[in-house]
């Protein structure tokens, strides 16, 4: 199998071209090699979007390439990746828990939080994926409704952090605080910041999120 490293600049050179084809091949082909999906999605797919960003950043490329990008990278995850976890996890499993997933109020970006969600399902959890931009008393209000375990938020820019605050505000107004976990991640928030906004935990990957969670299920139990 060719070191996944190797592999990264050439898929950052086709997410950088809008070229899905090639981005999709290239995906299935370093599985089909013996990559595991959770590994090109680590060595491949978040470097080059992290590139991505910085790119952005010195105006060496603007925004329709980002969403083009994107655009790519979802189509990647929703026809390679996300196939190949589910196919590598499929025994059933009893449920682990209840846990919501929203990207906070003004954030669009969800490629980490959905990745999140796929790996919550592969290990058991049920997962109520909100998606993007979802205010704090919509949070609240499904979260009641559904009766999760655990309440999980992400933010990728720091202009939409406090609206992570305000679902453990909100939360504390309606007197159902001690009801749910709430954990964050994403890009913007910080461990530091997690523990000033009183969550209950920072998941830093997928992975880490993952076991998060199960920390909290073991000691809900
Ligand atoms: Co945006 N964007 N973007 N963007 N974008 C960033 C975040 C940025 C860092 C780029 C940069 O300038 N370097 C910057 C934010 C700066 C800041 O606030 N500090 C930025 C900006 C400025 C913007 C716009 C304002 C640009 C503009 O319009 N001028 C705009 C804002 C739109 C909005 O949200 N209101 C914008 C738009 C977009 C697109 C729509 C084009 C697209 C998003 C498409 C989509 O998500 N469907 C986009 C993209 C792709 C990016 C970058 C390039 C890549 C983000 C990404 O998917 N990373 C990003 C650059 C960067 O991240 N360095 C950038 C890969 C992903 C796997 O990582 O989401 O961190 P991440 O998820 C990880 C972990 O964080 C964790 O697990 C994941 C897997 O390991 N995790 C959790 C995530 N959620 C979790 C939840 C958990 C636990 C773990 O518990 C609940």
């Amino acid at each position: 199998m060719k070191d996944l490293k190797e592999l990264q600049p050439l898929l950052l050179e086709y997410l950088l071209a809008g070229n899905a084809a090639e981005a999709l091949a290239l995906a299935q082909k370093a599985l089909d090699d013996g990559a595991k999906p959770m590994e090109f999605f680590e060595v491949c797919i978040g470097p080059s979007l992290k590139d991505i960003g910085q790119r952005f950043e010195t105006l060496d490329i603007f925004l329709p390439e980002m969403v083009i990008a994107a655009e790519v990278v979802q189509k990647v995850n929703e026809q390679v990746i996300n196939p190949a976890i589910e196919a590598d996890n499929s025994e059933e499993i009893i449920s682990a828990g209840k846990v919501l997933l929203a990207t906070v109020q003004g954030d669009l970006h969800d490629i980490g939080k959905n990745m999140v969600d796929m790996m919550l399902q592969v290990n058991g959890y049920q997962v109520i994926n909100m998606g993007i931009d979802v205010p704090a008393d919509t949070i609240v209000a499904k979260a009641e409704e559904e009766n999760v375990d655990i309440i999980g938020l992400s933010a990728l820019l720091t202009t939409t952090l406090p609206y992570m605050h305000d679902v453990i505000s909100f939360l504390e107004g309606k007197g159902i605080r001690h009801k749910y976990k709430v954990i964050v991640g994403g890009a913007a928030p910080t461990p530091e910041y997690t523990q000033e906004i009183g969550a209950d935990g920072h998941g830093r990957n997928a992975a880490a999120a993952v076991e998060l969670c199960n920390q909290i299920m073991t000691i809900k139990a």
